[in-house]
């Protein structure tokens, strides 16, 4: 009632990206004001991109609006939306301008929202900070943080932590929204709006999550050279690439019974290193591999263990792109199977347990988890300019794209 008036109110706002490269020099050389500056920022940004999402679930058509799970999820929006507007804004004590003044005097202000500009290389000064104690920062420098500022930004992260906990069963719950509808629909919205709204959905979700667990991260460690937060600044994609590797592959064995997955053989000249996402690009690989290890094994069958043809994974370094490759012989799929691929519709797990009729040599059961992986993991991609593609060669095999922006000052993409 009240809280809807509110709810429409800051959907009115448009809401504001941020690039990879902003959140890494605004959150570079962590100080009060930062942990100020992002929390003021939070809270005005978090509630608006909550808003938009409840007031897009309240405008879903009634056949999917009123699923129960879909309730449920705006219900979790709207309840972390009040729990946000709720708290006290952000303000500017007395003691906290002393230490805007201390830290103005003491250092150069802190580079912020500036795209385009190249990373400041220079160390941390230190001794202008007075020592805490107990709390270290990224680049190991003690900062100074007068009671009232700590306890507002200790309050405000457990807030924030407190709304991500809340919203991790999201998409499991929507997944369950969906084949509520899938259950319900008479009058139907085409596949394709829900394909649209999902993608935006998720893509939002990604953005929420990606911003408090900056936040929660530069405030609360582990601090790690060349870690910004969650974000690395020397992103290392051919570790990664060896570790989802080995993942993917254990699982594939642990899945199939087998004692050698195939191989994957890397191609990656040297060691790159690009400002990212470990998680993301973990997940991204990971994901990929899985796909690439079940179409080669489920097509020559358990038993041609040692035989099977290896899965290349190429690795390209240019200007703009860092783009990975990763080729598989596993048969590959029609071309007009490669759009359902991407969509939500069809492919959970649940949805083929619930569902005795789906027919499953039509769509593979992922190894692990459910089926959302693909076209979240394109989102992933996207969210931070990059994108994924697959051609397949129907008979033969197939090629996943995973191209990744080097420049890193794409924005947030906030509506698609
Ligand atoms: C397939 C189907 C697929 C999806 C994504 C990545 C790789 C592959 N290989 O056969």
């Amino acid at each position: 009632p009240q809280l809807y008036e509110k709810i429409k109110h800051f959907a009115k706002f448009p809401q504001t990206g941020v690039s990879l490269r902003q959140m890494v020099m605004f959150g570079q050389k962590p100080s009060p004001a930062t942990f100020f500056k992002a929390s003021q920022f939070l809270h005005e940004e978090l509630p608006i991109r909550l808003a938009h999402r409840v007031k897009e679930l309240d405008e879903l058509p009634r056949s999917l609006g009123d699923m129960p799970s879909i309730i449920k999820v705006k219900n979790w929006y709207a309840q972390s939306f009040q729990e946000l507007i709720e708290l006290p804004p952000p303000e500017i004590t007395s003691e906290l301008k002393a230490s805007f003044r201390d830290a103005a005097k003491n250092s150069q202000s802190l580079p912020q929202s500036t795209p385009n500009l190249a990373i400041p290389q220079s160390k941390p000064t230190g001794k202008y900070y007075p020592t805490i104690g107990h709390r270290y920062y990224n680049n190991f420098e003690n900062i100074k943080c007068t009671p009232p500022i700590l306890s507002y930004t200790d309050s405000f992260v457990k807030a924030i932590e407190n709304v991500k906990r809340r919203h991790d069963p999201v998409v499991t719950t929507m997944a369950q929204g969906i084949m509520e509808y899938k259950q319900h629909r008479k009058t139907s919205m085409i596949d394709a709006d829900v394909q649209q709204f999902l993608d935006r959905f998720y893509m939002s979700r990604i953005g929420i999550r990606m911003l408090i667990g900056q936040h929660s991260a530069l405030y609360r460690g582990p601090f790690m050279r060349n870690y910004v937060g969650v974000i690395c600044t020397r992103t290392n994609i051919k570790d990664i690439a060896q570790d989802a590797i080995a993942n993917a592959r254990f699982i594939c064995e642990d899945h199939y019974g087998l004692f050698r997955a195939p191989e994957v053989k890397m191609f990656c000249p040297g060691d790159i290193e690009f400002m990212y996402v470990p998680s993301h690009l973990n997940h991204m690989v990971f994901e990929l591999l899985k796909n690439s290890l079940r179409a080669v094994v489920e097509r020559f069958g358990p038993d041609y263990e040692d035989e099977y043809p290896p899965i290349k994974l190429v690795i390209a370094h240019g200007k703009e792109d860092i783009t990975i490759k990763i080729s598989d012989e596993g048969g590959g799929l029609p071309r007009s199977g490669i759009p359902v691929v991407w969509t939500y519709m069809y492919t959970t797990a649940q949805a083929q347990e619930l569902e005795p009729e789906f027919n499953k040599s039509e769509f593979k059961a992922p190894m692990a988890g459910f089926g959302y992986g693909l076209p979240i993991s394109r989102l992933y991609a996207r969210y931070f300019g990059g994108d994924l593609k697959l051609i397949s060669m129907e008979g033969y095999g197939t090629d996943a794209y995973l191209h990744l922006n080097r420049l890193s000052n794409s924005d947030e993409p906030l509506i698609m």
